[in-house]
């Protein structure tokens, strides 16, 4: 498309055109779709941003390479980066939030959010009080771990212990010991599983959980598509915004221009940070007041 390609179903490609949509009643069912950048503003660094990215930092962690932290083979052989990177990012007390999170949730709150397709771990969604079941992990979270060998189930409660001492937890389900090497030797002497205890975050190799196939429909079903913070460089998540109609209007909030954003003759693009633009989303659509108010009272 060029400029002068007219849209299809919006008068034309601005927020303002996005907001009347909305406010029309024609946008009953809006799919959201995050990434990293959602949760940079509560202080958690995204991957890819140069210098203020996860891989960025992880140098200290002494990695082959930075994606190793997210390798199931790497991990086997030494979990304890993933681990340091665990107690930085566990659901709790650290982070809090941002706009665009209690944007989401106020979507769901006025019954126009068909689904969020987040690729995010944080959990914020949750905090920000998005109903759990309009909610897809993409990448799966830190909610639930168990044991990669056996596959029990380990208890929250420990698993919370572990995280916070920086410890490395070890499956103790007793009965047959795992055919594992090295430190696990000592666990099978005593007669307990003792694989490896891993969140159920979705490694390099791993398959998407079943939910993501599952619903990934919505996105088809759609009548506004709503995409934030994310690169859209991780695959099969990356193909969700193209699932949606032709004549859909997309719209993308982040700081650069990513994946197939700008090929549909109804993407608007929000370029810059995307609580800013949610911000001016909520303004025309005149809920600005209850945006701020929830977010303060969140
Ligand atoms: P990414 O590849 O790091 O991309 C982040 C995108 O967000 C980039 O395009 C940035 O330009 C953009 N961005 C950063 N800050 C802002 C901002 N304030 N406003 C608007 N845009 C911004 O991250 P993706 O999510 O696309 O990559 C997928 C990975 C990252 C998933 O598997 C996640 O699990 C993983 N991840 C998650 C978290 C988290 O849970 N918060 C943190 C870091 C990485």
């Amino acid at each position: 498309i060029t400029e002068d390609t007219p849209p299809l179903t919006l008068p034309e490609r601005s927020l303002p055109a996005v907001a009347d949509f909305i406010k029309s009643g024609k946008a009953r069912r809006i799919v959201v779709m995050t990434g990293a950048g959602i949760s940079t503003a509560a202080g958690i660094p995204d991957f890819r941003s140069p210098e203020t990215g996860l891989y960025a930092n992880l140098a200290a962690l002494d990695l082959p390479e930075p994606e190793a932290v997210f390798d199931l083979s790497f991990f086997r052989q030494n979990p304890k980066p993933f681990y340091v990177l665990a107690k930085e990012l566990y659901p709790g007390a650290r982070y809090r939030p941002t706009v665009s999170h209690v944007f989401i949730a106020l979507l769901a709150r006025k019954g126009l959010l068909h689904m969020l397709f987040t690729q995010n771990i944080d959990c914020l969604e949750r905090a920000a009080g998005v109903p759990a079941d309009r909610i897809v992990e993409a990448h799966g979270s830190f909610a639930s771990q168990r044991c990669i060998e056996c596959k029990e189930v380990f208890e929250e409660g420990r698993m919370r212990e572990f995280v916070a001492r920086g410890e490395v937890p070890k499956c103790e389900r007793e009965g047959q010991a795992q055919g594992v090497d090295g430190e696990a030797g000592a666990e099978a002497e005593k007669g307990v599983c003792g694989g490896l205890v891993k969140p159920d975050i979705v490694f390099f190799g791993e398959a998407l959980p079943r939910a993501f196939f599952d619903s990934s429909g919505m996105a088809k079903e759609a009548d506004l598509i709503l995409v934030m913070g994310t690169s859209l460089q991780v695959h099969p998540f990356a193909g969700l915004p193209n699932m949606a109609e032709e004549e859909t209007p997309r719209v993308l909030f982040n700081l650069e221009q990513v994946g197939s954003f700008g090929t549909r003759a109804d993407d608007v693009m929000v370029l810059g940070d995307c609580d800013a633009g949610v911000r001016r989303l909520a303004e025309e659509l005149g809920w600005r007041d209850e945006l701020e108010k929830a977010w303060r009272e969140l």
